[in-house]
């Protein structure tokens, strides 16, 4: 593996440990005002970061490359409501996709084939987070000043069974 390649992959390696971290951190606020079906929601966004990182780790790995550990930047641990924090958990989804994105770029002009078949799992995955995000924003906007609305997202967030959950 080129060294530059496997550069990039540590690189996102770190950015998957910071969003396990980012979500652990949201994880707690809610935690903390009381909304524990969004508490629990993070806790399995943030189990599926750590799946994420893992997944660079073993790859870096495979391949006979040298996994080096960065130091992980410390998370945000306020917001101003759950609608914040979901419109901020759907802003770093797409970051990440654009640094997937740029992964598999310069994987391609490395002519990584491996490489790039490895980040077509993460371009998929991709899809579905900002999805899944995305549909709370939307849903949370719409319950707006409603706290009944609220009151029964969060209970709907800790019941719903995590799609992804079968094929990492
Ligand atoms: Fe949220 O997908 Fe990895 O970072």
């Amino acid at each position: 593996m080129l060294e530059s390649i496997e550069k990039a992959l540590n690189k996102q390696l770190n950015e998957e440990l910071y969003s396990w971290y980012l979500y652990l951190s949201m994880a707690s606020w809610f935690e903390d005002k009381g909304y524990q079906g969004f508490a629990a929601w993070m806790h399995a966004q943030a189990q599926e970061e750590m799946i994420h990182a893992m997944k660079f780790y073993h790859f870096i790995s495979d391949r006979n490359g040298r996994v080096i550990l960065q130091q992980i930047k410390t998370p945000k641990n306020e917001w101003s409501s759950p609608l914040n924090i979901f419109e901020e958990s759907l802003a770093h989804e797409q970051y990440i996709t654009g640094c997937i994105n740029d992964l598999v770029t310069e994987a391609r002009k490395s002519n990584d084939h491996a490489t790039d078949v490895f980040l077509q799992w993460f371009v998929t995955e991709q899809v579905e987070e900002e999805d899944n995000v995305g549909t709370f924003v939307d849903r949370l906007k719409m319950v707006e000043g409603a706290p009944g609305g609220l009151f029964m997202m969060d209970q709907e967030a800790g019941n719903r069974p995590r799609r992804r959950r079968a094929r990492s």
